[in-house]
């Protein structure tokens, strides 16, 4: 028997608004920890985006020492952990990551290889490799499919050659589907064998949610996987966050270990528990719950009202993340001391902003997106911020502005 967890969208070192979320993140990893050692563990899968795309260097240093910490004792006792990369992982950083494990431990480079168990690895491009079960007697096969990128999944001559998004897109979800139809068909793929599936891709059918996590649904890769609930005894899928399966309990997302924004505060927090026998799944997949930390935003239309009233409601919200939207007026409400008081009642509130009553109102685009160039975010910015002005006037502006934006480039 090989007892299996999965888990995935770390998004390790990731922040809200002002908010480091390192230490909300290495609790959650340290909570996936204490499953694998509870449920004696066998191998534990995180199916994709491990590391956010705002992780810093030095971040990424003390998060993989981390992981030696937290997971020692688990690969010391014959634990495996298999990853791969997602969208938000970096290319550069992951790919050193591999090349180093591997001069350290040469170990799954043909496909199909029998790999040894008490290590960690990762996978940035489409890789099969199969594990023995702690009583020597079966082979359980794993598929491990990364998210599409050109460098990941888009090889040979022009292969990175495509004239327009769209074009891209269909590339990637055509050689997403090859890569997956050539392991099957390889000779030491066995069809009648032990299979799990695990992959970072928006598979046809699931449910998004509030958002793709700093994504638009337009950028985004779907694949049909409509076989996959036969092809594999599970499927551990990663990249949507809000945890659910896909019409057979063994096909799911597991959902982050975290609450990462505003739009997953009611997502369930979960790794799931699965077993694999000689002739494959053995019982239904359970849901192994991970506590995590409570995201709301909070309007306050009168201070005076509002403050003794969240200091009685929230007496506990010293590690919630909060986003506050307040009013106040001016000669009634001493708009510093507002602050203090909220800053008393929600430390970890991750953004705020405020209007007095009759004002001109403040900022309707909120804060700047990360994850988009210069140019995209001024011209969304202003895009937003002159949405109730004349159109002429807004034309005019976002001229002047691709002026400039050009002259910087
Ligand atoms: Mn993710």
């Amino acid at each position: 028997m090989m007892r299996i967890l999965h888990t995935a969208d770390w998004h390790l070192n990731d922040r809200l608004g002002r908010i480091d979320r390192t230490d909300d993140l290495r609790k959650g990893v340290e909570r996936v920890a204490a499953h694998c050692r509870e449920q004696k563990v066998d191998v534990l899968v995180v199916a994709g985006d491990l590391f956010s795309e705002l992780a810093r260097p030095d971040a990424l240093r003390e998060t993989i020492r981390h992981w030696q910490d937290v997971f020692a004792d688990f690969l010391n006792g014959g634990g495996t952990i298999l990853t791969l990369t997602g969208n938000h992982d970096n290319e550069n950083f992951c790919q050193t990551l591999r090349h180093a494990m591997t001069l350290a431990a040469p170990a799954g480079r043909h496909p199909g290889e029998r790999v040894p168990p008490g290590r960690l690895y990762l996978a940035a491009e489409p890789t099969f490799l199969r594990l023995r079960d702690r009583t020597d007697t079966f082979d359980v096969q794993f598929v491990l499919m990364p998210f599409p990128t050109p460098t990941r999944y888009l090889k040979g001559e022009g292969g990175q050659k495509y004239g327009s998004p769209d074009e891209k897109n269909r590339l990637l979800t055509e050689a997403f589907n090859v890569a997956l139809k050539d392991i099957r068909k390889h000779p030491k793929f066995d069809t009648k064998a032990p299979a799990v599936l695990a992959a970072h891709i928006t598979v046809f059918g699931s449910e998004i949610g509030a958002s793709l996590f700093r994504l638009s649904e337009q950028e985004d890769i779907v694949v049909q996987g409509e076989q996959f609930h036969e092809q594999y005894d599970y499927v551990a899928l990663g990249h949507i966050h809000k945890p659910q399966f896909l019409a057979y309990p063994h096909v799911r997302y597991s959902g982050s270990i975290e609450r990462l924004d505003l739009g997953e505060q009611h997502n369930a927090l979960g790794a799931v528990l699965f077993e694999i026998g000689p002739k494959g799944r053995e019982g239904q997949p359970v849901v192994l719950p991970l506590g995590g930390t409570p995201i709301y935003e909070i309007t306050i239309a009168d201070p005076t009202e509002a403050i003794p009233r969240l200091r009685a409601e929230y007496p506990d919200a010293h590690n919630d993340l909060v986003n506050l939207h307040i009013h106040y007026t001016a000669g009634e409400h001493n708009l510093e001391e507002v602050l203090r008081d909220l800053e008393q009642i929600f430390p970890r509130w991750y953004a705020r902003d405020w209007k007095e009553t009759g004002a001109l109102g403040p900022s309707l685009a909120g804060e700047a997106d990360r994850t988009k160039s210069f140019a995209e975010t001024v011209r969304e910015f202003l895009n937003t911020e002159l949405m109730n002005h004349m159109d002429g006037d807004r034309d005019a502006l976002l001229a002047i502005a691709d002026e400039l934006i050009k002259d910087c480039e």
